[in-house]
């Protein structure tokens, strides 16, 4: 009987937690102001759902596509078969793999970059380690993750270039199904500060949900083996109900290997390990982390495009007038809507 009643409050509490979501979700439709708890509400849904309702709900607050000329940019070496193979593979497995895609030379000015611009220490689990400004000082590190801000990133002008590179906008815009929307520019060192995976540093197995739709390129800056933190991935867990409801239930959190094994066996899990130039596009709707760093370091760019802001706060990215290349600045008033979470400052 107490079994029930707690079924019962379960369901209800599910329907009207549904409810509540499609009312945010109209409300930012009509208005483009989102609720407050809205992001909380999205995640319970998908908790319960299984993620059934978010391409309803991207369809919904999507914009219509955009027309690219893509025959310029990064991705442009690849062929149009050779592209339509990849969005298969990603929308099957949810994630595609390209070789070369940056040269060395762009590894290297990456990693130059990476030295002349600050970043901050990771605060790892148990607190250790302070989120002062400072250099990467990559012989010693102080934390197991150094990371960039998306405006300090966007102040350089390898940045800019791929940010306003139509070949990967476009890939982004074919996954998404709508207009893709800039709403993160990340770059990090994972390095071997500690001899036991982070939680902070997302070194445990989780699924993103900031958005309701979205797509992840990742850049491999460095070589990347078995032992200096391959980013790792569980293939068909960006589907509905790809990730099974014990996990879910377990809430937006972080999962230890063991958790994950009992229902998706390790042998099928991918672990990327990859020449310098190589980029991984996944829907990190699906089950993820960054393998913990036992050798080495690892250097990772990344770019996400969504459909919609609708959820977390999205940090701002700015730029300054000065600073902005002509290409982009082309790009920014061509294509308005990709870049809303861009502010030009004097
Ligand atoms: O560092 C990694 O490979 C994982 C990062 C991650 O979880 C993410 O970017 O969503
Ligand atoms: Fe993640």
């Amino acid at each position: 009987m107490k079994k029930l009643a707690s079924k019962s409050k379960f369901f209800l509490r599910s329907f009207y937690n549904l409810a509540v979501l499609f009312y945010d979700v109209s409300k930012m439709k009509l208005t483009g102001i989102q609720k407050e708890n809205s992001h909380h509400i999205l995640l319970k849904v998908f908790e319960t759902f299984g993620g059934i309702f978010n391409p309803i709900i991207s369809k919904i607050l999507g914009l219509r596509k955009l027309k690219f000329d893509n025959s310029n940019g990064l991705m442009a070496k690849f062929s149009a078969t050779e592209l339509d193979k990849a969005q298969l593979h990603l929308k099957k497995e949810g994630y595609v793999v390209f070789e070369n895609v940056l040269t060395p030379d762009l590894c290297n000015s990456f990693i130059e970059m990476s030295q002349k611009i600050p970043g901050k220490n990771r605060i790892m689990d148990e607190e250790q380690g302070e989120a002062r400004s400072m250099f990467f000082e990559r012989n010693n590190p102080k934390s197991v993750r150094f990371d960039y801000s998306g405006s300090d990133l966007l102040s350089t002008d390898i940045v800019q270039e791929l940010i306003a590179d139509t070949s990967i906008i476009d890939f982004a815009q074919k996954y998404l199904g709508a207009a893709p929307i800039l709403d993160l520019i990340a770059m990090w060192w994972h390095t071997t500060f500690s001899d036991l995976p982070d939680k902070q540093a997302a070194q445990w197995f989780h699924y993103d949900m900031d958005r309701v739709k979205w797509i992840k390129f990742f850049f491999y800056i460095t070589d990347v083996d078995s032992n200096s933190g391959p980013h790792t991935f569980v293939p068909k867990t960006h589907r509905r109900f790809g990730i099974p409801f014990k996990l879910r239930r377990k809430g937006y959190t972080r999962l230890s290997d063991l958790e994950v094994e009992e229902f998706l066996p390790s042998k099928n899990w991918k672990e990327f390990v990859g020449k310098r130039g190589t980029l991984i596009v996944e829907d990190t709707r699906g089950l993820h982390k960054g393998k913990h760093c036992k050798s080495g370091d690892r250097l990772l760019f990344q770019l996400e495009f969504t459909t919609s802001k609708f959820g977390a706060d999205i940090e701002e990215l700015k730029i300054s007038k000065n600073s902005l290349l002509p290409d982009l600045k082309i790009m920014m008033n061509k294509y308005p809507s990709i870049y809303t979470t861009v502010e030009i400052t004097d």
